[in-house]
This record gives C-alpha cells, sequence and structure tokens, in this order.
C-alpha cells in the first residue's frame, strides 16, 4: 500500500542560556566579566531521496525533535551546538504546516531541502554586554526557543499524464499494455486502490513519458464518495489528462463523461483547465462503434477509439498525450504561487530572511554540504566567477565569514562536496 500523507510534529532545540559569570584571580576579585553565549540549538529539516519511495516511515505520526543547545559556561567557554536532524522523504513530497495551510515545500527534485523548524539562537553571555560603560555587566541572555509545528506531508507522484475515468472503463489495462508496469485488473469496480506510474516508450523507441493509473472516479468523488478524490493530488503535476470513457454500453458515455469532469473541477486544483485526451475505450464491444459516434457528435470533438484486445488506437493516444505534454507547461500545485529555485535546487528554509545568520549549513547527506543564506547568496550573486580572481575573491568572502570553520564544526571532511548556489567545490582541511 503507497503511503502518500502523513502528519508529525517538529521540534526544534532551544538555544543555551549566555552565562553570567567574572574571572577570579587571586587579588582581583573582579577582574572582568567572562560567561560564554549558548550554544544553538538543532534544526529539523526534511531531504528528498530518490530511494525513499513512500511516507511509510511518517505514517505513525511522531514527533521529531532536535536536541537544545548546551549553555554557555565561564572562562568564555561557548556552550556546544546541537546537531540538526535531517528526515528523508521521497522525490515529490511536498510540504504544508498544518495549522494554517501555509505551503511550505515541494521537494520535487533528489536533494531539494527544507527547514521544518529553526533551532534558537544560543543566548549571550555576560562577556559578550561588556563596554566601556559596562564593565562588570551582570546581564546574560537566556537561549532563543526552539519552534514546535505540525508539518502535513504529502507525495505528489511525478507522472507526465494521468489516467482518469469511471471504475473498469480499462485504465490499468491501458497501462499494462503501454508500459512494463503489471497493475491487477478485473471486471469489478475500484480494483485500482492507490495510484500505479508506468514509463512509457514511444514506437521511435526515444521519447518517453511517465502516465499515472489513478482508481476510478464516480460522481460525488470530491465529498468522498467510492475512493474520494484524495488521490488526485497525484495527478496534480500532470501536464496532461487521458479521459478513458467505455462504450460496451452499460453506462451512458455523455453522462460519465461530464460526471468525470465535474468532480476534477471541484478537487480544486484547476485540474479541469488540463487538456484532456479522450478515449474511447473497449471498442471491441457490440455496438461501440455508434456509440463513440453518438458521443463524439453529442460532445463535439473527435475521442480515439482503443481496444486492449486489438490493439486498436493505443498508439495514436500515446502519440497525442505525448505532443500534448511537449506544449503544455507545468501547472502549480494546489495552494502554491511561486518558488525560488536556486541552482537548480530547492533550499527552503523558512527562517532565511532573518539577518542573525549571514549564512546556514545544510547537510542533505553524509558527504555533501550546502551553503545557503540570504546574506551570502545575495553577494554570491555579485561575484563574477568567470575569472580566478571571481574565484578568489569568493573565496576570500567565505573564509571571512567563517564559513570554514562552520564546515569543519558540522564535521565536514576532506574531499567532501560543497555547494552555494550553483558554485560547487571540495572542501579541504
Ligand atoms: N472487451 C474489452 N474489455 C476490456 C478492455 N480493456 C479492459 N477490459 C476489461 O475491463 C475490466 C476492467 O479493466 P481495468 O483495467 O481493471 O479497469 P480500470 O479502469 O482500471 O478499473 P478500476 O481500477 O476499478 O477503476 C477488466 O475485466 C478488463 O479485462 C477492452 O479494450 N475490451
Ligand atoms: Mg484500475
Amino acid at each position: 500500500m503507497l503511503i502518500d500523507r502523513a502528519v508529525i510534529e517538529v521540534r526544534s532545540g532551544n538555544g543555551g542560556n549566555g552565562a553570567i559569570s567574572f574571572l577570579r584571580e587571586k587579588n582581583m576579585p573582579k577582574a572582568g566579566p567572562d560567561g560564554g553565549n549558548g550554544g544553538r540549538g538543532g534544526s529539523v529539516y526534511l531531504v528528498a531521496k530518490g530511494d525513499v519511495n513512500t511516507l511509510l516511515a511518517y505514517r505513525h505520526s511522531r514527533l521529531i525533535a532536535a536536541m537544545d543547545g548546551e549553555k554557555g559556561d565561564k572562562k568564555m567557554r561557548y556552550g556546544r551546538s546541537a546537531d540538526d536532524v535531517y528526515c528523508d522523504v521521497p522525490v515529490g513530497t511536498v510540504v504544508y504546516e498544518e495549522a494554517s495551510g501555509a505551503f511550505m515545500a515541494d521537494l520535487s527534485h533528489e536533494g531539494d531541502i527544507v527547514c521544518l523548524a529553526k533551532g534558537g539562537r544560543g543566548g549571550r553571555g555576560n562577556a559578550a554586554y561588556k563596554s566601556s560603560r559596562l564593565k562588570a555587566p551582570k546581564i546574560a541572555e537566556n537561549g532563543f526557543p526552539g519552534e514546535r509545528k505540525r508539518i502535513v506531508l504529502e507525495l505528489k507522484l511525478l507522472a507526465d499524464a494521468g489516467l482518469i475515468g469511471f471504475p473498469s472503463v480499462g485504465k490499468s489495462t491501458f497501462l499494462n499494455i503501454v508500459s512494463k508496469a503489471n497493475v491487477p485488473t478485473a471486471d469489478y469496480p475500484f480494483t485500482t486502490l492507490t495510484p500505479n506510474l508506468g514509463v512509457v516508450t514511444l514506437k521511435d523507441g526515444v521519447h518517453q513519458f511517465v502516465l499515472a493509473d489513478m482508481p476510478g472516479l464516480i460522481e460525488g468523488a470530491h465529498e468522498g464518495k467510492g475512493l474520494g478524490i484524495t488521490f488526485l493530488r497525484h495527478i496534480e503535476r500532470c501536464r496532461v489528462l487521458v479521459h478513458m470513457i467505455s462504450m460496451d454500453g452499460e453506462r451512458d458515455p455523455v453522462e460519465d463523461f461530464n460526471i468525470i469532469n465535474a468532480e476534477l473541477r471541484d478537487y480544486g486544483a484547476k485540474l479541469e483547465l488540463r487538456p484532456q485526451v479522450v478515449v474511447a475505450t473497449k471498442m471491441d464491444c457490440e455496438g461501440a462503434e455508434e456509440r463513440k459516434a453518438a458521443f463524439d457528435k453529442a460532445l463535439g470533438i473527435e475521442s480515439i477509439g482503443v481496444s486492449a484486445l486489438t490493439d486498436d488506437g493505443v498508439d495514436e493516444v500515446l502519440n497525442k498525450t505525448y505532443e500534448l505534454i511537449t506544449k503544455t507547461p507545468l501547472f502549480p500545485l494546489k495552494g502554491v504561487e511561486e518558488e525560488e529555485v536556486i541552482g537548480g535546487l530547492k533550499v527552503y528554509d523558512a527562517h532565511l530572511d532573518k539577518k542573525e545568520d549571514p549564512f546556514v549549513i545544510l547537510r542533505p547527506s553524509e558527504h555533501k554540504f550546502i551553503i545557503t543564506g540570504e546574506e551570502v547568496t545575495k553577494k554570491y550573486a555579485l561575484i563574477n566567477l568567470s575569472t580566478d580572481a571571481g574565484v578568489a575573491q569568493l573565496i576570500a568572502y567565505l573564509q571571512r565569514l567563517g564559513v570554514d570553520e562552520a564546515l569543519r564544526e558540522k564535521g565536514a571532511k576532506d574531499g567532501d562536496l560543497v555547494q552555494l548556489c550553483d558554485f560547487e567545490f571540495e572542501y579541504i582541511e
């Protein structure tokens, strides 16, 4: 069973408190403040991974928590920052905040990453408050609190085209014929309970697309009738819909066609605007030709007739679908306006707009680090990297910011890959 939705609770760590302490030396009772800063609390991230197929790991919703930062100490000792927590999810996972329903991220490429909850900054120790006017500050900052949120994860399959229609019209049978998928088919309704994917290769042996087979829809699906329409989230990414209507005479083709289109509209993701390839199925049945002719006439369209028994029309459907896929731009997902893509990778950090961090270091996998953050990416955009001098300028800038130090702290080893926007380099200890 495909687990395609999960609700999780995440908690980032609190920052450690800053310390209040004074250097004590013989004959110098209060030689100066030496309370160190607290460490940062751990953050919680999600990373898209190609080898993860379902949200099964998150099914029994649990709390995913990062640790708190340690408190600062006397003698200027800084508290240790807590490790960040990274959780792997399938490519295609869309992330929303539960309470507001706000879209957070669409992790549609391997390596896309989102910060779900940012660790709290450590509080400043009293040494940080020393000034010419305040020589012996007795104040320190507490660590900033972490965040706690409930998050909805939804897997939206990455298919170019989706097969839709009433139950038993032959959707799964068609997918089996045109791809290597091996989906069970039967003459009772709702044989297919969860979406299936198949890769279709056109006759030329070169062009391919991904086709998804959907469970059957019926009238009232948007209110939960039949299997409901929640699985329609899987066709939100489809550029084209292949709408199948059976001509076996058991149901009224025109009525069915209109019912399905009404359900698409009621789903609310503008699915009704996607181009459709209208396919008349089971053309080997008696009277199918007449029914198809009447159907086409009533709607003023020309559907493509197919039969799974004879393979008639199958190539025509595939060619037409492919043609429309290449012509149709991607539609935005439900509730998503626009997103920013940096260097081909989507890096979402709910807090990067905060000025406190010139950069943030992410570790989506063992040997890969990403430097991100508003200030560092803005500066990066200004540097011309086509010359060696430009590259040197960038490296000097990163060193000044303390990126080297921060990478080492996060455990970077010789030869690890570091990425900043579309610039990649190897870490050298
Ligand atoms: N005669 C004939 N029967 C077909 C054809 N295509 C499919 N069938 C039969 O129709 C029945 C339903 O086929 P499925 O492929 O399971 O239909 P589906 O649309 O996936 O159905 P659900 O998964 O329930 O929504 C099966 O018994 C198939 O053998 C066809 O072209 N001609
Ligand atoms: Mg099916």
